[in-house]
Protein backbone atom coordinates (compact mmCIF):
# COMPACT_ATOMS: atom_id res chain seq x y z
CA UNK A 1 0.00 0.00 0.00
CA UNK A 2 2.32 2.15 1.05
CA UNK A 3 5.07 0.96 -0.96
CA UNK A 4 2.13 1.20 -3.93
CA UNK A 5 1.97 5.21 -3.57
CA UNK A 6 5.39 6.18 -3.42
CA UNK A 7 6.26 4.17 -6.57
CA UNK A 8 2.90 5.91 -8.24
CA UNK A 9 4.24 9.20 -6.57
CA UNK A 10 7.62 8.06 -8.82
CA UNK A 11 5.88 7.82 -11.67
CA UNK A 12 3.93 10.87 -11.22
CA UNK A 13 7.59 13.07 -10.79
CA UNK A 14 9.12 11.45 -13.74
CA UNK A 15 6.70 12.13 -16.25
CA UNK A 16 6.14 16.18 -14.60
CA UNK A 17 9.97 16.37 -15.14
CA UNK A 18 9.73 14.78 -18.61
CA UNK A 19 6.81 16.80 -19.83
CA UNK A 20 8.33 19.58 -18.18
CA UNK A 21 11.64 19.35 -19.87
CA UNK A 22 9.89 18.65 -23.30
CA UNK A 23 8.01 21.65 -22.99
CA UNK A 24 10.61 23.78 -21.59
CA UNK A 25 13.34 22.88 -24.85
CA UNK A 26 10.34 23.08 -27.63
CA UNK A 27 10.42 26.85 -26.08
CA UNK A 28 13.84 27.23 -26.05
CA UNK A 29 14.42 26.27 -29.53
CA UNK A 30 11.56 28.40 -30.79
CA UNK A 31 13.11 31.50 -28.91
CA UNK A 32 16.84 30.76 -30.18
CA UNK A 33 15.23 29.92 -33.88
CA UNK A 34 13.26 33.03 -33.25
CA UNK A 35 16.54 34.94 -32.22
CA UNK A 36 19.46 33.74 -34.21
CA UNK A 37 17.73 31.98 -36.93
CA UNK A 38 16.30 34.65 -39.12
CA UNK A 39 17.81 33.73 -42.06
CA UNK A 40 16.83 30.36 -41.72
CA UNK A 41 16.18 27.90 -44.61
CA UNK A 42 12.30 28.66 -43.90
CA UNK A 43 13.05 32.09 -44.99
CA UNK A 44 15.49 31.72 -47.96
CA UNK A 45 13.11 30.15 -50.76
CA UNK A 46 10.61 33.26 -50.06
CA UNK A 47 13.77 35.55 -50.94
CA UNK A 48 14.92 33.13 -53.85
CA UNK A 49 11.68 33.91 -55.54
CA UNK A 50 11.61 37.66 -54.74
CA UNK A 51 15.00 37.85 -56.04
CA UNK A 52 14.05 35.91 -59.61
CA UNK A 53 11.01 38.54 -59.90
CA UNK A 54 12.72 41.52 -59.40
CA UNK A 55 15.38 40.15 -61.61
CA UNK A 56 12.95 39.54 -64.73
CA UNK A 57 12.15 43.59 -64.01
CA UNK A 58 15.88 44.52 -64.76
CA UNK A 59 16.41 42.72 -68.22
CA UNK A 60 14.18 40.26 -69.51
CA UNK A 61 15.58 37.60 -72.01
CA UNK A 62 13.18 36.58 -74.14
CA UNK A 63 14.37 33.37 -75.84
CA UNK A 64 13.24 31.92 -79.71
CA UNK A 65 13.68 28.86 -81.77
CA UNK A 66 13.18 30.05 -85.07
CA UNK A 67 13.19 27.38 -88.17
CA UNK A 68 14.39 28.23 -91.29
CA UNK A 69 12.89 26.18 -94.31
CA UNK A 70 12.40 26.60 -97.92
CA UNK A 71 10.92 28.93 -98.13
CA UNK A 72 9.50 30.67 -95.02
CA UNK A 73 10.42 31.06 -91.27
CA UNK A 74 8.84 29.44 -88.02
CA UNK A 75 7.61 31.83 -86.42
CA UNK A 76 6.28 34.46 -88.94
CA UNK A 77 6.25 36.63 -86.21
CA UNK A 78 8.14 37.34 -82.94
CA UNK A 79 7.47 40.28 -80.08
CA UNK A 80 9.73 41.51 -77.50
CA UNK A 81 9.44 44.61 -75.50
CA UNK A 82 11.62 47.69 -75.98
CA UNK A 83 14.71 46.86 -74.25
CA UNK A 84 14.42 43.18 -73.68
CA UNK A 85 17.77 41.05 -74.52
CA UNK A 86 16.36 38.74 -77.36
CA UNK A 87 18.15 35.39 -77.98
CA UNK A 88 17.56 33.73 -81.24
CA UNK A 89 18.34 29.98 -81.89
CA UNK A 90 18.03 29.62 -85.35
CA UNK A 91 17.86 26.50 -87.18
CA UNK A 92 18.11 25.73 -90.94
CA UNK A 93 16.03 23.03 -91.91
CA UNK A 94 15.96 21.27 -95.25
CA UNK A 95 18.88 23.69 -97.13
CA UNK A 96 20.87 26.48 -96.72
CA UNK A 97 19.60 29.07 -94.90
CA UNK A 98 20.80 32.05 -92.43
CA UNK A 99 18.76 35.14 -89.96
CA UNK A 100 19.17 38.14 -90.88
CA UNK A 101 17.84 41.41 -88.90
CA UNK A 102 19.60 44.61 -90.42
CA UNK A 103 17.87 46.92 -87.84
CA UNK A 104 19.88 45.52 -84.89
CA UNK A 105 23.12 44.38 -86.97
CA UNK A 106 22.22 40.56 -86.44
CA UNK A 107 22.99 38.00 -88.65
CA UNK A 108 23.86 34.57 -88.49
CA UNK A 109 26.61 32.57 -90.56
CA UNK A 110 25.00 30.44 -93.71
CA UNK A 111 24.10 27.60 -92.15
CA UNK A 112 23.30 23.74 -94.03
CA UNK A 113 20.74 21.38 -93.19
CA UNK A 114 20.38 20.56 -89.69
CA UNK A 115 22.90 23.31 -88.63
CA UNK A 116 21.70 25.83 -86.15
CA UNK A 117 23.44 29.33 -84.35
CA UNK A 118 22.25 31.37 -81.47
CA UNK A 119 22.50 35.49 -81.85
CA UNK A 120 21.69 37.34 -79.38
CA UNK A 121 21.23 41.46 -78.86
CA UNK A 122 18.74 43.87 -77.08
CA UNK A 123 16.10 45.26 -78.70
CA UNK A 124 16.76 48.88 -78.07
CA UNK A 125 14.36 50.44 -81.10
CA UNK A 126 10.68 49.64 -80.75
CA UNK A 127 8.95 49.50 -84.32
CA UNK A 128 8.25 46.84 -86.36
CA UNK A 129 11.35 44.96 -88.46
CA UNK A 130 11.70 42.50 -91.03
CA UNK A 131 13.94 39.64 -90.53
CA UNK A 132 14.85 37.56 -93.30
CA UNK A 133 17.31 35.15 -95.15
CA UNK A 134 19.62 36.15 -97.40
CA UNK A 135 20.39 33.52 -99.60
CA UNK A 136 19.65 33.57 -103.49
CA UNK A 137 16.26 34.21 -104.14
CA UNK A 138 14.76 33.33 -100.46
CA UNK A 139 13.58 36.41 -99.51
CA UNK A 140 11.81 37.70 -102.48
CA UNK A 141 10.17 33.81 -102.37
CA UNK A 142 8.49 34.65 -99.10
CA UNK A 143 11.78 33.56 -96.72
CA UNK A 144 11.04 36.62 -94.38
CA UNK A 145 9.66 37.22 -91.41
CA UNK A 146 8.70 40.18 -89.07
CA UNK A 147 10.24 41.49 -85.41
CA UNK A 148 7.86 43.81 -83.75
CA UNK A 149 8.99 45.66 -80.70
CA UNK A 150 6.99 47.13 -78.62
CU1 LIG B 1 16.83 30.61 -97.07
Amino acid sequence: MNKNSIYIFGIVVVVVLGVGGFVWYRQYRQSSSMEGLEVAPTSAPAEVSSGSSSATTEEEVKEFDIVGSNFKFDPQTITVKKGDRVKIIFKSVGGMHDFVLDDFDVSTETLSDGEEETVEFTADTAGAFEYYCSIGNHRAVGMKGGFVVE
